[in-house]
């Protein structure tokens, strides 16, 4: 069974869920490394007030038992503290009593940049706050979340996984730029995996590429325009020659301009990918739009936001990467039991002679 997961939760409901089916049982999960996961995403330059009120924690409800997998669906939720002032505004069921707290009035004012418009088309919605909920990035968490436990799995044969900014200097100096003309900013992220053997991923299906699906992982986070495997745009200005990465005789390569990863397959190399998020479209200073109610010309809405959340991206495109890489690896080695899989790992590093570098 691959490893799968679930989520569900809107940015300003009473939580965010996550079901994780297929994991091994046995696996160790430490809940402090989750909750410092779930600390790193909401941390960094240029985020919004939300996350002073926002404590992100691990609440385990299935699955898991003294600490341990049971090998059951792993069902989790990570609460919205800023619920609290929204419990009229997204009720679930028709609200009792006068209208109070946020999210009373149906918002019309459709961001560019942000899912207002395409979702409220797409789904038939009256109002703007149906679609821009669940299309918020808040829900990023539960990936973290669920990429912590990819993690743990991963760790267990030695694979470490660190998304970082690319450039925080120059990262901090933009946000610092846009901040000042009540502006957002983007930036660059670049993820590394250590200790990824050859083999995970496949050229025989285009769908189980490993190349493939981290890209996916990747440009499915919110604000994600672009996507790079190693050294990506710039190989396309390359002769063949300085452009691929030669087999010295302990079969390991001379540079890594792949990324480690070729024909869709991980070769041993360090895995290196980027992602590329674009300024976040809730401007202070809004952009040209229309007022749906209406038809007239209007400014789009107006609400707090972050002015960037590209050290936020790095966690997360941390934990996109390392969920990819533990359903790759669960995909090749299976097992029910955690012991089942890291001896299938070493049992295969054996017969191919691999060490981690
Ligand atoms: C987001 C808008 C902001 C961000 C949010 C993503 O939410 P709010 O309007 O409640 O301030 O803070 O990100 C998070 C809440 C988070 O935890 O990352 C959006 O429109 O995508």
């Amino acid at each position: 069974m691959s490893i799968r997961l679930a989520t569900a939760g809107e940015s300003h409901g009473p939580a965010l869920v996550g079901i994780l089916t297929g994991l091994p049982a046995g696996l160790e999960l430490d809940r402090d490394a989750i909750d410092s996961d779930l600390a790193r995403r909401q941390a960094g330059y240029g985020r919004s007030p939300r996350q002073q009120i926002e404590q992100d924690r691990i609440e385990v409800l299935a699955g898991l038992r003294h600490g341990r997998t049971l090998g059951t669906p792993l069902a989790f939720v990570v609460r919205n503290l800023d619920h609290r002032n929204w419990t009229w505004g997204m009720s679930a069921w028709p609200p009792d009593g006068e209208p109070q707290g946020k999210g009373t009035r149906p918002v019309t004012l459709p961001r560019p940049g942000h899912a207002d418009l395409a979702g409220v088309l797409k789904y038939g919605l009256g109002d703007v706050r149906d679609a821009l909920e669940r299309a918020s990035a808040r829900h990023t968490a539960a990936h973290v979340a669920a990429g912590a436990v990819a993690k743990s799995l991963l760790a267990r044969v030695e694979v470490a996984v660190r998304g970082e900014p690319v450039d925080v200097e120059a990262l901090r100096q933009r946000i610092d730029a846009a901040r000042a003309e009540r502006d957002t900013a983007g930036g660059v992220i670049e993820v590394r995996a250590d200790g990824v053997p050859p083999g995970l991923g496949t050229y025989a299906a285009r769908e189980d590429r490993l190349d493939g699906r981290l890209a996916a992982a990747l440009m499915g986070i919110q604000a994600v325009k672009g996507v790079e495997i190693g050294d990506g745009f710039a190989l396309a200005g390359l002769f063949g020659s300085q452009a691929h990465d030669e087999i010295l005789t302990d079969l390991s390569r001379a540079s890594n301009r792949a990324g480690g990863i070729e024909a869709g397959i991980s070769n041993g190399e360090e895995i290196v990918v980027r992602a590329a998020m674009k300024p976040l479209p809730t401007l202070m200073k809004p952009l040209r739009s229309v007022d749906l109610a209406t038809g007239e010309p209007a400014q789009a809405l107006v609400e707090r936001s972050d002015v960037a959340a590209v050290e936020a991206l790095a966690v997360v495109a941390e934990a996109a990467v390392a969920w990819e890489l533990a359903v790759a690896a669960h995909d090749k080695f299976g097992g029910d039991s955690v012991d089942d899989f890291v001896g299938a790992w070493r049992a295969y590093l054996d017969r191919i002679g691999w060490q981690p570098r």
